[in-house]
């Protein structure tokens, strides 16, 4: 049984390299009948709900146009991808305080409009906006979910299937902790069809030292990126558009999320990356993977760095 709904609504907050990915994504996978964009430049969602039109004669017929906030009554989904992204040099953690400001301004009208639906955020750093727009929103927690380690864990999937030279698909590897430079690989429990990753890797003779530049390098891709073309978005965009068909088709999908603990991992009251079951109603459950003492130190470290920042920026 399943609790997606025939008519669906979305809207993106934020119309930039991020989100007209996102919103380009929604249209090739025919997801959700009317699709709304607001941003502070009205200029750019009219003109990308223009061009976004053109794509539906080759996808699916959508009503997609340039909004208000107002119109988030009937939403079934709000995407938050507005607010300043990393300069070069800029670690996600800098960019709190201005896009906090920036958050609070969008959260209040939607909760004000009666929007009911399921807020997925992914500005930066979105661990700690994720745990913003819950405590903004009075929302319940399953209703507001994080891209968390999303990419990350895509970067890490799609580094280990060409070492292995498998699909990544088939990669179960998950990056957890905050989306940020304390974020870890749990290697420990990570499989390629159900044999565990390390005794993959013992067998091809790739060391623990490669497995850990892997890691080093999926911490650090985005600065990679950020140094050559200014912004990452293709990659992001796709795994917002992942959760987005999880939520709306209602699918019970086991993906890396920004999830609110509530004592896994000895944790509390933080949004922070790991494996959650996505349906209609948005954060169903958290999976705690059963991490080794090293990593559930590295877990306790990550959460750590983000309470700091919680803690000074919403104190
Ligand atoms: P961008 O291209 O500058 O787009 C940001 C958009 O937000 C612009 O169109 C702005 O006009 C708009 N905006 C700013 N203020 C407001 C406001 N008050 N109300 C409405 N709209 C507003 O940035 P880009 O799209 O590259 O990045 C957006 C955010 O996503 C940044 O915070 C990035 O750091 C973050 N990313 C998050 C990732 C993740 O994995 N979660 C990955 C990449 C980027």
């Amino acid at each position: 049984m399943t609790n997606a709904k025939k008519f669906q609504k979305v809207m993106l907050v934020g119309d930039g390299a991020v989100g007209s990915s996102y919103a380009f994504a929604m249209m090739h996978q025919g997801l959700a009948e009317e699709f709304v964009i607001v941003d502070v430049v009205k200029e750019r969602t009219e003109g990308d709900a223009l061009d976004l039109e053109d794509v539906q004669a080759f996808t699916s017929p959508k009503n997609v146009y340039s909004g208000e906030y107002s119109d988030a009554k009937d939403a079934d989904l709000v995407v938050i991808t507005a607010g300043a992204p990393q300069k070069p040099g800029e670690t996600r953690l800098d960019l709190v305080n201005k896009n906090l400001k920036i958050l609070s301004t969008i959260v209040k009208p939607i909760v004000d409009s009666g929007f009911d639906g399921i807020f997925l955020i992914a500005a930066n750093p979105v661990d700690i906006l994720t745990y913003a727009t819950w405590k903004f929103s009075g929302f319940p927690k399953n209703k507001v979910i994080g891209s968390g380690t999303s990419l990350d864990t895509a970067r890490l999937r799609a580094a280990l299937g060409k070492k292995f030279n498998v699909d990544p698909r088939n990669v179960e590897a998950y990056i957890m902790g905050e989306h940020g430079d304390s974020e870890f690989a749990a290697y420990d429990e990570a499989t390629i069809g159900s044999k565990p990753l390390m005794t993959i890797a013992k067998e091809n003779g790739v060391t623990k030292d490669e497995l850990l530049k892997i890691e080093d390098e999926t911490r650090h891709k985005a600065y990679e990126i950020i140094n050559r073309k200014g912004a990452t978005f293709y990659g992001v965009a796709t795994a917002l558009m992942r959760i987005s068909k999880a939520i709306l088709r209602d699918e019970n999908a086991v993906l890396p999320v920004g999830a609110p603990l509530d004592g896994e991992y000895g944790l509390n009251d933080i949004f922070i990356g790991t494996p959650a079951v996505i349906n209609a109603n948005g954060i169903e459950s958290v999976i705690e993977i059963p991490l080794s003492d090293e990593e559930k130190a590295k877990m306790a470290a990550s959460a750590e760095t983000l309470k700091k920042v919680t803690k000074d920026g919403l104190d």
